[in-house]
C-alpha cells in the first residue's frame, strides 16, 4: 500500500488549500479527506471527525530505530481505526502494541490496526500503541521533522509533519527494541 504514493513534496503543496475546507463531512465520504498542520507542540491535524494531536518522535537513542507518539480523537458517531502508517523517514513503519509480561518485561507486537472508537481519544504513547520506525537510513536529530501519513479504516488520510524532539518522561522503553527484529 505504501509503494505507490505520489512524491511527498507534491503532496504537501497540493494540500495547502484543502486545509481551509470546513470539515463537516461524514465517514461515508468517498474520497479521503486530507489535512496538514504544523504546530510547535507537535503535529496536529483535523480530518472530518478525527483530530490528531501531539504527534512527535523522541530523538532516537538507537539511530536506526524511532517511534512516533500521537493521539487521535474521534468526534464522530462511528468507530474508526488506524489501519496504515507510513513515513518518509524509512520504508519500515509499523503499528505496534506493548504488553508487559508477568516477569515485568515489555514485549512489542505488530498489530494490523489500532482502534479509534467513536467518542474516544486513542493515545499512541510509551508503553502502549505506537508507530515503530525501523531501519532509518539517515540519523534524525532534534529539530528535524518527518512526514508521517496515517490511513484510517473510514477512508480518512492524515498527513503530519512530525517534529523530532528530545526524549522526555524518563525511561525509553524502546531502547532495546532493535533486539526484537
Ligand atoms: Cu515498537
Amino acid at each position: 500500500m505504501h509503494n505507490d504514493r505520489i512524491p511527498r513534496r507534491t503532496t504537501l503543496a497540493a494540500l495547502a488549500l484543502p486545509l481551509l475546507v470546513t470539515a463537516c463531512g461524514t465517514t461515508t465520504e468517498p474520497e479521503p479527506e486530507r489535512a496538514v498542520v504544523e504546530a510547535e507542540q507537535g503535529a496536529r491535524a483535523r480530518v472530518g471527525d478525527l483530530l490528531v494531536e501531539d504527534a512527535w518522535m523522541p530523538e532516537p537513542a538507537n539511530p536506526e530505530v524511532g517511534v512516533v507518539y500521537l493521539s487521535i480523537t474521534n468526534d464522530g458517531e462511528y468507530d474508526d481505526a488506524l489501519t496504515s502508517v507510513s513515513t518518509d523517514a524509512s520504508p519500515q513503519a509499523r503499528m505496534h502494541t506493548t504488553r508487559s509480561t508477568e516477569s515485568g518485561a515489555s514485549v512489542m507486537r505488530e498489530v494490523g490496526e489500532v482502534p479509534v472508537p467513536a467518542g474516544e481519544t486513542t493515545e499512541l504513547e510509551s508503553g502502549g500503541f505506537h508507530i515503530m520506525v525501523n531501519d532509518i537510513p539517515e540519523p534524525l536529530e532534534v529539530g528535524d521533522t518527518v512526514a508521517v501519513t496515517l490511513g484510517l479504516k473510514g477512508g480518512a488520510e492524515v498527513e503530519l509533519e512530525v517534529p523530532v524532539r528530545e526524549m522526555t518522561g524518563g525511561e525509553d522503553d524502546h531502547g532495546d527494541h532493535a533486539d526484537h527484529h
